[in-house]
This record gives structure tokens, C-alpha cells and sequence, in this order.
């Protein structure tokens, strides 16, 4: 089977590669494969609304196929759930990962608080060959470490702590991502609804 991935961040990509490695017979594409697409903009209020604009862009070109939109991003509670849907513009249009990485430290820095409490949050949207919506959830707890460490992942990963651990996503590594992270409960949902259906 295709599925194509509505997404341009490569380490996004490269998990869901790890994930969903069980289904031999996957063929793995993404937007950049298509030369001429142009995503739209990002202008949903939700998680879910965004994936589903994501999915939704694809699936207007590539049709017959499974298409896949995520949108996923931090909710920090002393900083009202920020950056949110906002995790990968946050600072700025085109910021890199540690330039957001080093504007979420600056900003509990700012505002001095113990609520260093975190969730992962992603949103997933698949639609099938014959048009199904499919809607997948999942979420991973933790806190906000003081400083970055670790080189494993991308995003946020040198900065999250997942509960239970004393180590950031980016020093535990993909093994641990792939059992516990949000995007890992939502595509264990997703590999479950493809099973039932087939
Ligand atoms: P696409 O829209 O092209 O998929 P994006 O990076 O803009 O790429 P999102 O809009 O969904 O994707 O933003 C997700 C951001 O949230 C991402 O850029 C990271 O900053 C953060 N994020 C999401 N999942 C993460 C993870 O597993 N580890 C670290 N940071 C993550």
C-alpha cells in the first residue's frame, strides 16, 4: 500500500518510518516528492483542524491513496499551554528547532514559576483510498528540563522530560520514542483501524 504524509520536517518522517515499519509491504512518500506542492497555510485553532487542512491539501493531488496529515506541537502549563499549536513557528516564521528550543527556555525564565509541567500533543488524520476520515490522538506528560541535553530526535526532544524519567527525550533516543511518544500512541491507533479494515 502508498501512504503519503502531509509533512516537510524530516525528523517527523524519519519516525514515522520506525512506526510503521511492521506493514512489509509500505511504500512511504511525503510532500516533497511532489516538486510543484504548495501546503496551505496553517490556520487552524486546533491541533485537529490543522492536520486535517494538512491531510485534506494532500489528498486534493493524490487521491486513491492513504494520505496522512499530522499537526502535534508542546502545551506547557506555566506558560498557558504555549507554544501549542504554535510549537514550530514559535520563534519566528522560519525559526530552527534551537532557536525555539531556546526561546521556551528564555520564556520560563521570564516568568518564574514551579509549573515546569508539559504534554506532546498530536493530531492525526488519515484518509483512506475511498475517502474515510480517519481521527488519531496522542499524548505524552512530562516537564520542561533548565537546559537542553542530548542529540537524539528533533523539536523539543533535548528539553522534554517524559514522567517517569530523569533524562530528556533527545539523551533516551528513538527506542524510547517509539514506545512511548505522542505520535507513537496515534499511529499504534491508526495500525489498528488499517488492520480492522482489511
Ligand atoms: P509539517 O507541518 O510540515 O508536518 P511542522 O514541523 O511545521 O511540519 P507542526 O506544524 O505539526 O509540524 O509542528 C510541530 C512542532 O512541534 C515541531 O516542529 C516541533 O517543534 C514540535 N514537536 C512535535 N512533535 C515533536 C517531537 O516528537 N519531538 C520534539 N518536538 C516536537
Amino acid at each position: 500500500m502508498e501512504l503519503w504524509i502531509a509533512t516537510g520536517n524530516k525528523g517527523k518522517v524519519t519516525e514515522y518510518k520506525i512506526l510503521l515499519n511492521e506493514l512489509a509491504d509500505l511504500k512511504i512518500f511525503t510532500q516533497a516528492d511532489l516538486p510543484s506542492f504548495t501546503p496551505r497555510p496553517e490556520d487552524g485553532k486546533t491541533f485537529l483542524d490543522n492536520a486535517r487542512i494538512k491531510a485534506k491539501t494532500l489528498r486534493a493531488v493524490k487521491n486513491n491513496v492513504y494520505v496522512l496529515g499530522e499537526d502535534s506541537g508542546l502545551e506547557v502549563e506555566g506558560l498557558n499551554n504555549l507554544p501549542g499549536i504554535h510549537s514550530a513557528r514559535y520563534a519566528g516564521p522560519k525559526a530552527s528547532d534551537s532557536e525555539n528550543v531556546s526561546k521556551l527556555i528564555k520564556m520560563m525564565t521570564l516568568k518564574p514559576m514551579n509549573n515546569r509541567n508539559a504534554k506532546f500533543v498530536a493530531s492525526v488524520v488519515v484518509y483512506t483510498p475511498t475517502g474515510e476520515e480517519w481521527v488519531f490522538t496522542g499524548e505524552m506528560k512530562g516537564t520542561i528540563a533548565h537546559k537542553p541535553a542530548g542529540v537524539h530526535g528533533f523539536g523539543y526532544d533535548p528539553v522534554f522530560i517524559p514522567e517517569g524519567q530523569t533524562q530528556t527525550l533527545a539523551e533516551l533516543g528513538a527506542g524510547y520514542k517509539t514506545q512511548h511518544s505522542h505520535r507513537s500512541q496515534a499511529v499504534k491507533q491508526f495500525l489498528e483501524r488499517l488492520k480492522a479494515s482489511m
